[in-house]
């Protein structure tokens, strides 16, 4: 797989397409970023964007991860001394599930975000930024709860970490894109460069397809899960034999999260996919490529409980690694 592909398999949007091909080109040793708020155990969702940092570090790419634990205190996750120890945690459970240590560098924000020349571009950027647009920035991040400052202030400083972190490359789920097209539009009010950014797809919630799967709402997959919970859950996912659901009675956009589970998820990690089936079920099924996959679902070749019990195999050996550091940690 070309610089180019690695960079962009599997993403839902890149901003914009010219600049990555720019940065493929000469990929090896740039540096790419994403931020998480250390927050619980790693869940599908830090995994999904996980996924692409091991592509880019595939391309030749050095990775930081911010451990974004200013960003998580000015979101209500906590007093700083536990937001830190989650931190430590997560740091553990991410080389565990296969980024390359020598090529990750994990960075606290608070290690620079305190100091002074980042805290005067903030004010900076306070004064060229309204509430409107830093409150639309934060939309998809905040949730429900009622708009403080604090949520304000977040993006601006999220804009930021991409030049104080010195990246060329921004990556995250696509609910951080309304924060990077501020940045996008802030860093050079202040004479910083604009970078691009790559965002990765948002999956489905798994029981019925609809939404996102949310760590707060419905059921997530998380590095907590044993082999039994994941089965479980993935038992009991909403997988019609296509890819293109109906909608629900009332309307609402449905995904087939399965499938979504096994292109976002598996296939990145594996080269090959056995379905084991008993002989008089046709035997076992091998795929190499999720569209093969999602094409014998779809004519009936594939049973979805057959999809379903590879599926959660598959993600438990994905996860066990970083299940298993955290039995230690706890220990
Ligand atoms: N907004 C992210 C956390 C975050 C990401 C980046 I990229 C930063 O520079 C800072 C914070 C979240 O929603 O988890």
């Amino acid at each position: 797989m070309d610089a180019y592909e690695l960079l962009t398999r599997n993403a839902e949007e890149v901003v914009t397409d010219e600049e990555i091909r720019d940065l493929a080109a000469d990929a090896a040793g740039k540096r790419a970023y994403v931020g998480y708020e250390p927050s619980g155990v790693l869940h599908l969702g830090h995994l999904l964007t996980a996924n692409k940092l091991i592509d880019l570090q595939e391309a030749g790419m050095e990775v930081v991860i911010l451990l974004a634990d200013v960003h998580a205190y000015l979101n209500e996750k906590g007093s700083f001394e536990d937001i830190r120890e989650t931190a430590e945690q997560m740091k553990a459970q991410f080389l565990a599930y296969g980024l390359d240590e020598e090529l990750t560098e994990f960075v606290y924000g608070s290690e620079f975000q305190l100091e002074d020349d980042y805290t005067l571009d903030l004010h900076h950027l306070e004064r060229e930024t309204t509430m409107n647009r830093a409150q639309r920035a934060m939309a998809e991040i905040q949730g429900d709860e009622t708009a403080k400052v604090s949520h304000l202030v977040y993006p601006l400083m999220q804009t930021l970490d991409i030049e104080y972190l010195d990246l060329d490359l921004a990556v995250g789920g696509l609910d951080q894109r309304k924060v990077h097209m501020l940045a996008r539009e802030k860093l050079p009010e202040l004479d910083y460069e604009v970078r691009p950014a790559i965002h990765t797809p948002i999956v489905a919630n798994l029981t019925d397809g609809e939404g996102k799967m949310s760590s707060s709402e419905g059921i997530t997959i998380s590095m907590e899960d044993s082999t039994d919970d994941l089965e479980d859950k993935v038992n009991s996912a909403y997988c019609p034999p296509t890819r293109d659901p109906e909608p629900s009675e009332d309307g609402t956009e449905r995904e087939n999260p399965v499938l979504e589970l096994f292109e976002y998820h598996v296939f990145p990690r594996f080269d090959e996919i056995v379905v084991e089936r008993p002989e008089k079920y046709g035997g076992d099924l091998t795929y190499e490529d999720y569209e093969d996959l999602a094409a014998d679902l779809e004519s009936g070749e594939l049973h979805p409980a057959d999809a379903k019990g590879t599926l959660a195999t598959y993600l438990d050996e994905l996860i066990a690694p970083g299940r298993e550091k955290l039995h230690e940690l706890r220990d």
